[in-house]
This record gives C-alpha cells, structure tokens and sequence, in this order.
C-alpha cells in the first residue's frame, strides 16, 4: 500500500519511516518494493544519510552491506543482488554472471558496473552525527580503507581520457540513466539486436535505448569487464560532470575522515584539486558544465541536471559559482518549473516533463543542489529548494521523480530515497526553525 505523507512534519516523518521499515531486507535498503528489488548503490548511500542522525548502526549497516559487494579491485558495484528473488530483475545475476570474475566477492552477486560515489559523503554524514563516537571511530577505520580502494579504482581504472576524470561506460553508471545527455553517444553504437527475451524488458522502458543498454552490459560482461579493454575497445566512455562533482566532494569528504582512520588527508585534498582542474579545462561551456563523449571526442550540447554536479565542490572559483547558480535559477531551469528542478533544461526539445531522467524533477538531486547551495554561502536558495521538494513529497508521497510543473508524482511509489531523504530535510527545517524562535 502506498504511504500518503500527512501535511504536518511528525506525520510526514512517520510516514517515511514506515516507507523505509517496508523497505528494508536484512541490513539493506531496496529502491522500491516490486521495481526494484535488490541493493543499488547510490540510492542505499542516500539511505544511510537520511536515517544517519537517529541511527548510526543502521546508516553503518546499509553502507556495510553494499561495500560486501565491492570487488577486489576496489569497484563498488551498482547493484548487491538479494539472492532470495535474484532473477526478478532484469538483468539479473545469470546475465552478469559476477561470479565469474576472479576479482567479485564468491559470496555475494552482483553486477558488473558502478554509480555515482556517494560513499564517503555517508559515511562522512554517518561520522558527524554519531552520538557514541569510539563507535562512530571503528566504522571510519573499517570503511576508510574500502572507500580509498574505490576511488583508487576510479583514478587508475576509470582515467579513460587520460585528464584526471573518471569516464562512466554504461548510462546506468551515472545514475541518470536515460538522460538525454547519452542519446548521441548511444546513437553513435552499431543498431543492435535484442540481446535479451522481449518480455523482460521494464515496462518504464517503452521506446528507451535499452536493446543498446543491455548490449553495452553484455560486451564489458565478455570482455572479462577488463580495464584494457575500457580504454582501448568499449564503444561508450562519457566523462559526466555529475559522477566526477560527487567524485570530487567524495575526495573532501576522505579527507575530512582521514585522520581519524589514521590516515594522511593530503592524497585526497590532491585529488579533489585534480578532478577540480580537469573539469574546469575539459566539461565548461556556455554557463554549465557538459558531459564529454570520450568516443566522439566532443561536449555533448545538451544541458542537464547533472552539469551542476560540480558545484558539489567548496573550491569552484567564484565566477563559476556564480554562473552555475544563475543558470539554475533562470527559465532554463528553476526559473519556469513549479517544483524544482527539472532533470533536463526545459527549453530542450529533448525535454520531457514525464519521462525518466528527461524532465521529472527528483528528491535526490534536489538534495545535492540543496548541499551545493550551502556550500557556497546561498540560505534563500537553500531554503526554497527544501521548501519545494518537501511540498513534492507532502502532495504526491515519496515517489521515484515528479512532474516539475504540476508537481504530480512519476515512476515507483514509497521510493527509498525519496523517504529517507525527506527525514533529512525535516530535521534541517526542524532546526532552521529552533534557530530563528
Ligand atoms: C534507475 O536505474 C536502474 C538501473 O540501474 C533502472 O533503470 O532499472 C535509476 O534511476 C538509478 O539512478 C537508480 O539507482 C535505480 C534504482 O533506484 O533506478
């Protein structure tokens, strides 16, 4: 039964709770119940940051249940199969077939490709509000070395343009998967055959490019998902302002951790300047950052939710702050939708204010603007877009994405992060308010 959020906040928040108790199997989070069920990876960080004030064991658990599925080289996978119902999504374990590759967990299934690296972000939201801290200390010293393994991953592994930028090489991979930023790149690969059986396709995937999803998946699968063969044969390597923006806010955040795993802060504080300077000089045009296809060698024009991604970062200089904002506020953005923030520009003609990833308005990337907001001193801007995603969740329940001019809700209901997420919000409005009486 889907949960319908109450107007006031205790009932709200009640309501999300019960959204993520239903949610949860064993120490992990599933996206949404029947859509998805198993363990994703960015969407199970957005878990644990949401229930991370109220319960670090929780929030730890769900950050330790993923990282079971890390493989030895230091991937975070994006999806941790719940072995119960293992083929009930496709593609499923049988088509990764993880168990295969020497470096994957024996124990646990998972797939073969990664997501935005949210990790350290948790786990550095799980550090800062632990109440026990020598409990708070073991967790940093037993996640820190895991996180560092991953973004070791992304540096050596990932460096597919050879810039200092992580290269994604699925859609899936920046978590926005059908955004209109992959439509060339995916346009540009040989038209294909249908690699799977017609009736497992999603039914959310009407007319999407998933024959060349599922085609891109299968070629990394039988390459033995080998790191040469990324940089020399793989036919999609997008460098997404969006994955290296967390990337890059990831780095502060190990480095902020460092110290009390008793590690040296300076590696990560180096990278963040890295990932800074690439993204500057390879992603900036016109205002916004772009995704870059390392295959066609070019920006890809479209402008989407995810050229924001580097404002994520404390050290952007100034007139790029600036720019960024004024883009997110104008007509193209923010400035015409009723309920920010539109996935694509609205002036698009790819925009589509229903379709997934394409137009819709989402929970988790209004609350990465929110934090990149703060970050660079903006309280209004703060402010209005928790005010806004919180009256998305009130009117419509804690849904996949939303419609960004009527506010309506889109995709699964009692979606995780949707949920966990508004617990966040209320207790920064909750706070807000305590301030200011
Ligand atoms: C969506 O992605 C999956 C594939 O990973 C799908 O379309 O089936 C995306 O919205 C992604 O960001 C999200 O992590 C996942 C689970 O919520 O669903």
């Amino acid at each position: 039964m889907e949960a319908r959020p109450a107007v006031d906040d205790a009932a709200l928040g009640r309501e999300a709770w019960s959204v993520l108790d239903a949610n949860r199997t064993g120490s992990a989070t599933v996206p949404a119940p029947g859509l998805y069920p198993h363990q994703w990876s960015w969407d199970s960080t957005f878990v644990s940051i949401g229930v991370a004030r109220w319960d670090t064991r929780r929030a730890a658990a769900e950050l330790l249940s993923l990282l079971s599925g890390q493989w030895r080289n230091g991937m975070v996978p994006h999806i941790v199969f719940h072995p119960a119902h293992a083929e009930a999504y496709f593609p499923g374990p049988s088509v990764w077939r993880s168990h295969d590759h020497p470096a994957a967990p024996g124990d646990v299934l998972t797939s073969g490709l990664t997501q935005p690296p949210m990790h350290a972000l948790a786990l550095w939201q799980v550090w800062r509000y632990a109440v026990n801290r020598d409990e708070a200390a073991a967790l940093v010293r037993r996640i820190y070395p895991m996180l560092a393994a991953q973004h070791g991953y992304l540096a050596v592994t990932r460096d597919l343009g050879g810039a200092g930028l992580a290269a994604i090489v699925h859609p899936w991979e920046s978590g926005m998967d059908d955004s209109p930023a992959w439509d060339e790149p995916l346009e540009a690969l040989p038209a294909v055959r249908y690699a799977y059986r017609r009736e497992e396709l999603p039914e959310r995937h009407p007319d999407s490019h998933h024959d060349r999803y599922v085609w891109l998946a299968l070629r990394y699968r039988d390459s033995g998902y080998d790191g040469s063969y990324l940089r020399l044969d793989h036919p999609f390597a997008v460098e997404d302002p969006l994955f290296n923006g967390i990337w890059l806010a990831s780095c502060h955040a190990l480095a902020e951790l460092a110290p009390a795993a008793g590690a040296d802060p300076r590696p990560h504080e180096e990278a963040a300047a890295r990932i800074r300077e690439a993204l500057l000089d390879r992603l900036w045009a016109d205002g916004l950052f772009h995704a870059r296809d390392l295959r066609g060698d070019r920006l890809i024009p479209v402008r989407t939710i995810g050229g924001f991604g580097p404002l994520l970062d404390p050290g952007l200089p100034g007139d790029r702050v600036n720019g960024l904002l004024d883009t997110l506020e104008s007509p193209r953005f923010m400035g015409a939708a009723g309920y920010p923030v539109p996935s694509c520009e609205i002036r698009a003609p790819q925009f589509d204010r229903s379709r997934y990833w394409r137009g819709p308005s989402w929970v988790n990337t209004n609350w990465l603007l929110r934090r990149a907001a703060a970050v660079h001193g903006r309280p209004d801007l703060v402010r209005q877009l928790g005010t806004a995603t919180l009256r998305l969740v009130r009117q419509a329940g804690f849904r996949e994405c939303f419609d960004p001019f009527d506010g309506s809700g889109r995709g699964g209901r009692d979606f995780s992060w949707s949920a966990a997420l508004t617990l966040d919000l209320l207790a920064d409005a909750e706070a807000a308010e305590a301030a200011e009486a």
